[in-house]
């Protein structure tokens, strides 16, 4: 069977702005170079928002619509609940669709809408000419909580099937596992399957797990550039093929994404004048392209007086988007990472009540928040008195 995985689309990331169109054009292409696949696979965070506004919602449905101008070669265990023929979309929710139980996730309403089959925590088996491919999928949890609760899906092979099983989560050793917390570790996958696919990390990677015997692991990578750091910059943004007769991957490059560059610069004590005369140098030589680049320009050292990064920005802003990360030793220091990642006030309170509940038990506390946000305390403290009678 041919099977096309396409992760992280992200539609509606940078809606209202000039790049609003990117995830729409880079997804649109993937799909229409899936209309030869028998299956689509997507490992959720299709959504960049949990509620997307209706005119994302609009644009996505088209986007999902063309899988429906393929052909059915496939027979389903399962209703699909699809509103037309075509190619059939399985999907998992990522971390940027969750919601509380009691709410719908944009994955939910799409599936609804006859757009994708979404499985959480569930399997479906797809036969073509008596070959079958069957796909377990769990849906993104917060990462302490993954262990537990694929443990608690515990997904079993299929006899005689091409066993897949998609997640959403960070992978200890092959992500930034950063913190204390628990993650999902090679160890804690069953054994069995012949292919596991991880959405949630941006790049490509192609990985090997040992579990019985050699299997790949596949990080798809996201279709659309979201941080301008160093390995997104040199990682191409696309999708995977994956033949499951010849257990053959492939990734295939979009020609939509933008192009990415990555321009470091190290100064020692010159001043902002002469290190901006450096950068332009460094800026002009990248080529003009029909979509304006995503350029990361990294200045590393000491320099006096004053920093005016955006100056520069302006200078190109018809050439190019422009990041500048400076981590100069001066007074007008701007902060490490991408500028555009200024403390979420969402994050940081998510952060203050994951401190404050620092429970065992299963509080999920971005559904608590959510609850808390809809102004209904009676239904938040409903939760917790759940998760607490919980054994
Ligand atoms: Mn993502």
């Amino acid at each position: 069977m041919k099977v096309s995985i396409i992760s992280d689309t992200h539609f509606g990331y940078k809606w209202g702005e000039e790049r609003g169109e990117d995830t729409f054009e880079n997804a649109k292409e993937a799909f229409e170079r899936s209309l030869d696949a028998d299956l689509i696979i997507l490992p959720g965070d299709l959504f960049d928002k949990k509620i997307p506004k209706q005119e994302v919602l609009d644009k996505a449905s088209d986007v999902f619509s063309i899988a429906m101008e393929g052909e059915r070669n496939v027979n389903s265990d399962k209703e699909l609940g699809l509103h037309g023929e075509g190619v059939p979309s399985v999907a998992i929710h990522g971390t940027h669709e969750r919601r509380p139980r009691s709410y719908t996730n944009p994955i939910e309403l799409m599936a609804n809408t006859g757009h994708l089959h979404h499985l959480d925590n569930e399997a479906t088996v797809f036969e073509k000419n008596g070959e079958k491919v069957a796909v377990h999928g769990m849906s993104g949890v917060p990462e302490r909580y993954a262990p537990q609760v694929l443990e608690n899906f515990n997904p079993e092979p299929v006899d005689g099937a091409f066993n897949i099983l998609v997640i959403h989560q960070s992978i200890e050793g092959f992500v930034y596992t950063d913190d204390d917390h628990e993650y999902l570790s090679l160890e804690d996958f069953p054994e069995g399957f012949d292919l596991i696919i991880n959405g949630h990390i941006h790049w490509y990677n192609l990985e090997r797990f040992q579990k019985g015997e050699d299997k790949p692991l596949i990080l798809p990578g996201s279709t659309v550039t979201t941080q301008m750091n160093k390995v997104e910059a040199e990682k191409p943004k696309g999708f995977v093929g994956l033949d499951t007769e010849k257990e053959e991957l492939e990734f295939k490059e979009l020609n939509s994404a933008r192009d990415v560059e990555y321009v470091e610069i190290e100064v020692d004590g010159e001043s902002w004048s002469e290190i901006k005369e450096e950068a332009v140098e460094h800026l002009e030589k990248i080529g003009k392209a029909e979509k304006k680049p995503l350029v990361n320009l990294k200045i590393k050292g000491k320099t006096e007086g004053r920093v005016n990064p955006r100056e520069l920005k302006q200078m190109f802003r018809d050439q190019m988007f422009l990041n500048v990360n400076s981590s100069l030793d001066s007074k007008e220091d701007i902060k490490e990472n991408d500028i555009s990642e200024k403390v979420d006030p969402w994050q940081k309170g998510k952060q203050m009540l994951s401190d404050a509940v620092d429970s065992e038990k299963e509080v999920d506390e971005s559904q608590l928040l959510e609850i808390l946000q809809e102004g209904e305390p009676e239904k938040a403290e409903q939760m917790l008195k759940e998760r607490m009678s919980d054994d």
